[in-house]
């Protein structure tokens, strides 16, 4: 049910967030985002977390995936500095010059995507950790940096906090409070009803998104539009809160032209970009 602590997300407030374009601006001002994933099998979700960072206003973004992937990646995202990664240590320069890390998207759990793991915590650099990420963080307890997003489904946040998912499901807001309390950081714990939570802050509630939006590679977008968001200056909590509400107002504006069934992750571009570029 409904937590009367909580606040829905008010997007007045995300709009007046939004990183502003100064007339001066060049592409230093708008932040570096580096997306690490895609092992073996599962580059696409890496690619869209990619284009997702780009179409949040990232001012670069590079992608850290396997060799395998990065004809595909270039063909679809010539904007994007793609390089490809077989031993975790050829990642260590591009992660040491980014703004914002974006781990998980298809990152596996094999020792390929572990590594690359531990060398993005040990960058220092804030992070956004989703998917594989998020599994991988459940059999460890690593420190994490400052300035970090973890954005779970229930599926993963069951993972993390050893509950099944109807368990969790049963009280997303209890699942949140655990989540803060083992992890200190912004969490998003996604699904109808979205809340994002982070220390000493109420939880939040997204009251946009919709039934389309569950498909395979919804969650990637998210990823790499938070990250973009963090990039561009927001702290983790409002960038976690805009990035939440853009996706899934984002997701209603593509249904409401097309319809729910058949609705693509990359069909949320097109709205992503009218919502963040809001008429004068
Ligand atoms: P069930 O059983 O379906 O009811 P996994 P994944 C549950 C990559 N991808 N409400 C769900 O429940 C990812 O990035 C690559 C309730 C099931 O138990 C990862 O690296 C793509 N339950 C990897 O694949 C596109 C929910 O969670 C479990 C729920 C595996 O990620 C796809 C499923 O989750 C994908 O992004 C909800 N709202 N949501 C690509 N094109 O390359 C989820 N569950 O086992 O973590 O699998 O999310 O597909
Ligand atoms: P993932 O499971 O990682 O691909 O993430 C799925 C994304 O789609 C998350 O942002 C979810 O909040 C969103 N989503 C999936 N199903 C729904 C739904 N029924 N209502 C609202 N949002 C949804
Ligand atoms: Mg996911």
């Amino acid at each position: 049910g409904m937590n009367p602590a909580a606040f829905l997300i008010d997007r007045r407030q995300v709009s007046r967030n939004l990183p502003d374009r100064a007339p001066t601006a060049h592409k230093g001002l708008h932040g570096h985002v580096a997306i690490v994933g895609g092992d073996h099998g599962m580059g696409g979700a890496t690619i869209m977390a990619a284009e997702a960072a780009l179409r949040g206003g990232a001012g670069r973004v590079s992608l850290l995936t396997r060799p395998s992937h990065v004809a595909a990646a270039l063909t679809r995202l010539p904007e994007v500095l793609v390089r490809g990664v077989r031993r975790s240590g050829q990642a260590r320069a591009v992660l040491a010059a980014a703004d914002v890390v974006v781990i998980g998207p298809g990152l596996g759990q094999a020792r390929w995507g572990r590594r690359l793991l531990a060398e993005a915590l040990a960058s220092g650099r804030p992070l956004v950790v989703d998917a594989d990420g998020l599994n991988l963080l459940a059999s460890e307890s690593p420190v994490l940096p400052a300035a970090c997003v973890l954005t779970p489904h229930p599926g993963e946040a069951g993972r993390l906090l050893g509950l099944s998912v109807p368990d969790l499901e049963q009280d997303r807001f209890d699942a949140m409070e655990r989540l803060l309390a083992r992890f200190d950081t912004a969490v998003v714990l996604k699904g109808a009803g979205t809340l994002v939570g982070a220390p000493d802050w109420p939880i939040h509630v997204c009251d946009a998104g919709n039934g389309g939006m569950a498909v395979a590679g919804m969650g990637d977008v998210l990823a790499g539009l938070i990250g973009a968001l963090m990039a561009q200056g927001l702290p983790a909590r409002e960038a976690a809160t805009a990035g939440v509400w853009l996706h899934a107002a984002a997701g209603d504006l593509a249904v409401r032209e097309q319809g729910p069934r058949g609705l693509r992750p990359t069909d949320l571009f097109p709205a992503i970009l009218r919502l963040s570029n809001p008429p004068e």
